[in-house]
This record gives C-alpha cells, structure tokens and sequence, in this order.
C-alpha cells in the first residue's frame, strides 16, 4: 500500500474514535483525515500561547497536554485542565476573534493533528459542542 493510504487509514481509525467526531459522516471524517498535519512537542513546549493569534485548531493522537489561564496581568496562570489522547483543543481562536483565550504545554511527548481555520470552518466547526463551547 503507499504510504499516503495507509497514513490516511490510520487517520481514519484515529478520527472515528474521537467522541465529539460521533455525528460526522465517513465522507467528512475522511476530509479531515485528508488535511491532518501531524505535529510533534517536548516536555514544556508551549502549543499555544495565551494572547497571541491563532488559526488552527488540534487534536491529541498521543500524550498529554495542560491548559493554563492568566486571568489578569502580573498573575501566575492558573491550571484549567489536562487533555489527552482524543481530545481536542484550539477552537476558541477559530470563531470570531483569532486571540488565543488560554495556554496549552507538553506534559512530556505530545503528538498532535492539526486543523487549518478554513477546513475547519468547513468540517467540524458546526458541531453543536465545537460552536457553543463555553468554559
Ligand atoms: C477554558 N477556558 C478557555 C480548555 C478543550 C475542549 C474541551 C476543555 Cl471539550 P483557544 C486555547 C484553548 C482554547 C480551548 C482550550 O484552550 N480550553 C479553554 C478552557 O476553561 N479555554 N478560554 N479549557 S481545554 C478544553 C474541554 O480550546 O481555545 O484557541 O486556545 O483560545
């Protein structure tokens, strides 16, 4: 098999397992798995930085990662909450404004898929749980 098919057959595998993917269809699933970026982290390797801009959104495929927010200047962020394998982060900067809201760190290896804005705009982000997402 070349390696594009097997790449994209194990993304497939990987996408169909990620609970907030439950209603997409095989032809959407397969979309994304066209567009995933893999992406790879260290221990304490900021993924995203609170403040700056963004534009895309990621999956965990393997690891762990901690979100932490900085509610005002010369604070020290606060934890949020650790995130691993399936699920997803990064959807905040994807809808209206493009500001990072918190920071994401490696908690050791990390590997990550990553979504561009307009596949996501075009493929997931109508899910009812990526939209309405409130913290
Ligand atoms: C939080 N407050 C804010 C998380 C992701 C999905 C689910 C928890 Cl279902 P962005 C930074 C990202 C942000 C969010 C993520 O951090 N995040 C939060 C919170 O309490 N953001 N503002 N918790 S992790 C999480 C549950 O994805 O998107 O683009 O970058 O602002």
């Amino acid at each position: 098999m070349r390696t594009g098919l097997l790449k994209h057959s194990n993304y497939m595998e990987f996408v169909r397992s990620v609970p907030s993917f439950k209603t997409l269809t095989e032809d959407v699933l397969s979309k994304v798995a066209d567009v995933l970026e893999e992406t790879h982290y260290s221990d304490g390797d900021y993924i995203i930085r609170q403040g700056a801009t963004g534009d895309t959104f990621f999956i965990i495929s393997d690891g762990q990662v901690r979100v932490t927010q900085q509610k005002s200047a010369n604070e020290e962020p606060a934890f949020l909450s650790t995130l691993s394998r399936g699920d997803w982060f990064g959807e905040q900067a994807l809808k209206g404004e493009d500001v990072r809201t918190a920071n994401v760190t490696a908690i050791g290896d990390v590997t990550c898929l990553v979504v561009d804005r307009e596949s996501f705009k075009q493929l997931i982000g109508g899910l009812d749980n990526m939209s309405n997402k409130m913290y």
